[in-house]
């Protein structure tokens, strides 16, 4: 068996760069900040960190628009301040991902400035369509919603045409179509990876390619949507469209020829895919017998797909269907948590979230974590009047607590002084939880069974060779229970029992223990599990915990 590399090994840990750490008083986090938080991150034992963009932005969607691929965000730093990052973090054998946004750039961007002028070769940089006349009134192309919310198109005056933006106005969607554009992005790639970066987590994969007949898509079976609204269609014709999967595998093929060309020895510049998408969809981001794809696309199932409700098989079959469909010979991956998701301690409870890292941390495959979750963070009330995210805005007053997506991006909690040790100013972007004074970082360093030190057993138990690869097998033997086991031969076994019901359990794993001498212990004890470190516990009748 061929060796297992870093990208398989190594926890991945997101950092959202406007609220880590802020280190000039400004009230949002930068990537002086990031540094001065290495040795933090160093003793959480996680091997890469992946920085969401941190490019020149006018911030209409918090750097996800840039402005140029090439240069750091003033808000941030400098280059020179990147590069101490990248140094720091390298000397501690830590990796530095960077978030690759290949979908649009911002309309602040030259491409874009060009394109409006009809300057070449830039004409054909952004996806540019005629009007439609209906009764002589000039309408969009198609019906195509924006994430954003209303129409996907915006008319521009200059060009006497419309425009695609599958995000906001503000994010002007690349044509693909045009060679020169895959050319220029690739030449982007290469920018950064010369400046020494591991690797890259690409964005919105599947909105990169659309349907060049410019159809409407049908409504959705979704019931209570307003027709703006996203989910209102279904996105036959603007989703994981097949020359999306090309555009993936060029920029793999990228990846992979400049490692092969360069001078120095170097280890695999890697690629993570994001795709809210189907199963099938999502696995097609792998590549197949010709081309390889992403090195895996992130597997959301335990994001997007169960909460506190689920019931035990319900997780088993979940679960179950990824490895199911995962190609030959790749590799998964497992995300609870992000940027754009309620975060995990507020859709599972915290009474919950260590057994979700404990399936998460068990199951084959990377784990990839969003900062805050290892401390159990979880979304603060955010008010209308301070909203700033797009769709939060966009969704209006009634709808804003359904789609902004501020309160899972609210400043990283550390200690009890001012705005939670986050910044020095009272005032930060978004308002710190108000539990700060109770719930942070240090309060919980000290504690054996707090999540922080919960997570961080279990960043090392990834490096067991049981868990890299030893083979799983997943049980609901009852609504309640759910066991992950993982095996090695000749005697390795690991079990993780979780109870995701709410009453206490006693279960009998005297049938699981199939290797008869066997000395147990319970590696990672809960901050609510009844058991301790080393414990000797009676298999007949372990005892359960709700949600724990
Ligand atoms: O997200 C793409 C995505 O698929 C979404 O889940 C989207 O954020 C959500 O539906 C909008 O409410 C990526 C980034 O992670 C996100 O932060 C950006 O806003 C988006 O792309 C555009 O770049
Ligand atoms: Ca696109």
């Amino acid at each position: 068996e061929a060796p297992l590399d870093w990208w398989q090994t190594d926890v991945i840990y997101q950092i959202y760069p406007r609220s880590f750490k802020d280190s000039n008083g400004d009230g949002i986090g930068d990537l002086k900040g990031i540094t001065e938080k290495a040795d933090y991150l160093k003793s959480l034992g996680i091997g890469a960190i992946w920085i969401s963009p941190i490019f020149k932005s006018p911030m209409a969607d918090f750097g996800y628009d840039i402005a140029d691929f090439r240069a750091i965000e003033p808000i941030f730093g400098t280059m020179e301040d990147f590069k101490i990052l990248r140094d720091t973090f390298h000397e501690k054998g830590i990796k530095v991902i960077l978030d690759f946004v290949p979908n649009h750039s911002s309309d602040e961007h030259e491409w874009f400035q060009k394109s409006v002028q009809n300057i070449a070769p830039y004409s054909d940089y952004y996806v540019w369509v005629d009007a439609k006349y209906v009764n002589g009134t000039r309408t969009p192309p198609s019906n195509w919603l924006s994430y954003f919310e209303g129409s996907a198109w915006t008319w521009n005056e200059n060009r006497q045409k419309y425009y695609l933006h599958q995000y906001h106005p503000k994010q002007p969607d690349l044509n693909y179509r045009n060679p020169a554009v895959m050319k220029e992005m690739q030449e982007v790639l290469r920018f950064w990876l010369d400046l020494g970066v591991d690797g890259f987590r690409v964005d919105t994969v599947f909105t990169l390619v659309e349907d060049d007949r410019y159809l409407d898509e049908p409504r959705s079976f979704i019931p209570g949507l307003e027709p703006t609204n996203i989910g209102y269609l279904d996105h036959i014709y603007t989703k994981d469209q097949p020359g999306t999967y090309d555009v993936i595998y060029q920029f793999r093929a990228f990846l992979d020829e400049y490692q092969k060309n360069s001078t120095k020895p170097t280890t695999t510049k890697f690629m993570a895919t994001e795709a809210y998408s189907t199963l099938d969809d999502t696995m097609r981001y792998y590549g197949n017998a010709t081309n390889n794809g992403s090195h895996f696309p992130f597997n959301f199932l335990l994001t997007t797909e169960v909460d506190r409700q689920s019931e035990a098989d319900f997780f088993k079959s979940l679960i179950d269907s990824w490895y199911e469909k995962m190609p030959a010979g790749r590799w998964a991956n497992w995300v609870i948590g992000n940027h754009d998701r309620p975060r995990a301690a507020t859709r599972f409870g915290r009474d919950m979230l260590d057994s979700v890292h404990m399936i998460q941390f068990l199951l084959p495959g990377t784990v990839i974590s969003y900062m805050g979750d290892e401390i159990g963070m979880q979304n603060p009330y955010i008010r209308w009047s301070e909203t700033v995210d797009p769709p939060g805005i966009n969704s209006g007053k009634r709808l804003f607590l359904i789609y902004s997506r501020d309160p899972q991006r609210a400043p990283f909690l550390w200690d009890d002084s001012v705005s939670a040790g986050f910044s020095t100013n009272r005032t930060t972007w978004l308002p710190v939880h108000p539990n700060y004074w109770d719930f942070n970082f240090e309060k919980q360093k000290k504690s054996a069974k707090s999540h922080h030190s919960v997570y961080k057993r279990l960043v090392r138990l990834k490096s067991v060779p049981t868990i890299q690869r030893g083979s799983l097998k997943i049980y609901a033997p009852s609504k309640n229970i759910l066991v992950v086991e993982r095996f090695l031969e000749p005697n390795s076994l690991f079990l993780g029992v979780v109870n995701v019901g709410s009453f206490y359990e006693a279960f009998d794993m005297t049938k699981l223990l199939r290797v008869p001498e066997i000395k147990l212990s319970v590696y990672a004890s809960s901050m609510n599990s009844e058991y301790s470190d080393n414990e000797v516990v009676d298999v007949a009748a372990v005892k359960l915990r709700p949600k724990a």
